[in-house]
């Protein structure tokens, strides 16, 4: 076994990074981009999930010639046309505030009955100038009030298919058994797995 590969998380949310931390488990030797110095927010202005994760994982590749990996997530539901999706994290204005994107979230669906929606996360990650995405999503539907006291953002209303429970009602370990970014990371875990991607079997 080759030393591990040192694998910067391309992304600012602390609880991504403790998630994700979690699902990778030894895998990598984890780092953050905060340990690089980075003053500024990863720019985001792309249109759809994908090319966010894409912008993400390129910006710190390119300003510190990392091996990386980026997650950009979203939140799609279909009595709002795929909203807020790729606009989840500023749904209710700058700045990003999880609790007023759940409160815009409840007002908008007031009345309505169809609550379904899923959760999604691209994944790209980046080695030596190459990059390769990994998307994970799951079913579920819409709480008509928060519930729960784990997780972030939409944890809270956000309740998968076959649960009476809310995300935030889950534990970590829990929610990484089921949830979009655990499903997109058993896609990577496996590429990476599969390939020898290291050169390490
Ligand atoms: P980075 O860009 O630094 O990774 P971010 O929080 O801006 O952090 P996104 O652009 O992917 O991340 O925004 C996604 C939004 O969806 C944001 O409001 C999150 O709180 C929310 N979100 C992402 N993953 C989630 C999850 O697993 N459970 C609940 N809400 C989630």
């Amino acid at each position: 076994m080759m030393q591990r590969q040192r694998l910067y998380l391309a992304t600012q949310n602390q609880h991504k990074i403790e998630e994700i931390k979690d699902l990778l488990g030894d895998l990598f030797d984890i780092h953050t981009v905060f340990e690089l110095g980075l003053a500024v927010e990863i720019p985001e202005t792309g249109n759809t999930l994908q090319e966010n994760s894409m912008q993400k994982a390129a910006y710190i590749a390119e300003h510190f010639q990392v091996t990386c990996l980026s997650d950009d997530s979203g939140l799609e539901v279909n009595a709002l046309g795929g909203r807020p999706g790729v606009y989840s994290a500023r749904y209710a204005g700058e700045p990003k505030d999880d609790a007023a994107n759940v409160r815009k979230l409840l007002v908008e669906l007031a009345g309505i009955s169809d609550r379904s929606a899923r959760f999604v996360t691209v994944l790209t990650f980046h080695h030596q100038g190459k990059y390769i995405s990994f998307e994970g999503e799951i079913q579920g539907q819409i709480a008509r009030s928060p519930r729960g006291e784990h997780g972030f953002g939409y944890d809270p209303v956000f309740e998968p298919l076959g649960y009476d429970r809310t995300f935030a009602e889950m534990t970590l370990v829990e929610k990484n058994q089921l949830a979009h970014r655990a499903r997109a990371m058993q896609k990577f875990k496996s590429f990476i797995d599969e390939t020898g991607f290291f050169g390490d079997k």
